[in-house]
């Protein structure tokens, strides 16, 4: 069977970047199981023959509306697939959506018929803000930090803003490359609308987002960056561990020292 890839350079390219996302997320111990879930939005890729492609699904409800992606294509993560199986063979693993003009449900198009990620609802909602205030912002990724997982088993952490500070002050990085810091959403059914509602709605003040005692989700330009502000995110989550695993409190760098980054790199936050 012929490959959706097949003599398209830049879809091939997006996938391969998702493929090698994939494999960080289980090198880094992130992505136990199936844990995890990736969808990239390639719409402004989807040339006419693939708007031309037959469905190989039946119509899937979403679950929600979603106004801005009509006729949209994604490439998703499949349900119940391993985030290191997506890493070797992203077409065996992943299957490339077309929304239908109800903007209420999918058919998959190629390669296989591999049903999307558990986690479709909240990242359709994320792209179908995203498209709307035309963010440019293309990739949703989700995975299972551990460290930064743990902080979220402690209330105090839950606070707004909590993580966010402590997180900047233990490396200036964190503060540079992840300047909208990290929003916290109250533990609810993975999977579920409600999850979905509330991670859009707190993706309007961040670009990471943690659930309570589950995971993060990330969305920026590309899957790359997505995958960086994670990383440093929890790079701050290892140093803060490792200072305590010493037996002592980080001092932390100071909110002047942080507002002083802040006006040198232009940053929002
Ligand atoms: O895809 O991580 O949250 C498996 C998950 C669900
Ligand atoms: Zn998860």
């Amino acid at each position: 069977m012929k490959s959706i890839l097949e003599s398209r350079p830049e879809l091939t390219k997006r996938i391969n970047d998702v493929a090698e996302v994939a494999g960080y997320l289980w090198q880094k111990g992130w992505a136990e199981r199936n844990g995890g879930n990736i969808t990239i939005n390639i719409t402004d890729i989807a040339d006419e023959g693939i708007k031309a492609m037959e469905p190989i699904s039946d119509a899937i409800p979403v679950g929600r509306t979603l106004p801005h992606l009509k006729g949209g294509y994604f490439f998703c993560k499949g349900t119940n697939r391993r985030m290191r199986d997506l890493a070797r063979w992203p077409m065996e693993n992943g299957a490339v959506i077309r929304m239908l003009d109800d903007c209420a449900g999918y058919v998959i198009i190629a390669d296989n018929p591999v049903k999307p990620t558990s986690e479709l609802t909240s990242h359709l909602s994320i792209h179908d803000y995203q498209t709307g205030i035309g963010s440019g912002r293309k990739a949703v990724l989700h995975t299972h930090p551990v460290e930064l997982v743990a902080m979220t088993h402690h209330r105090p952490f839950l606070e707004k803003d909590k993580l966010t500070y402590l997180l900047w002050s233990m490396i200036p990085e964190t503060r540079a490359f992840c300047p909208k810091g990290l929003g916290v959403i109250p533990y609810r059914m993975p999977g579920s609308v409600e999850l979905a509602g509330a991670t859009v709605e707190t993706l309007k003040e961040y670009d990471v987002v943690m659930w309570e005692k589950h995971g993060v989700c990330a969305v920026d330009t590309d899957v790359m960056a997505a995958f960086d502000q994670v990383d440093v995110l929890s790079k701050s989550a290892q140093i803060y561990l490792a200072a305590k695993a010493m037996g002592f409190e980080p001092d932390g760098t100071t909110r002047e020292d942080m507002e002083a980054l802040k006006i040198a790199f232009n940053l929002p936050g």
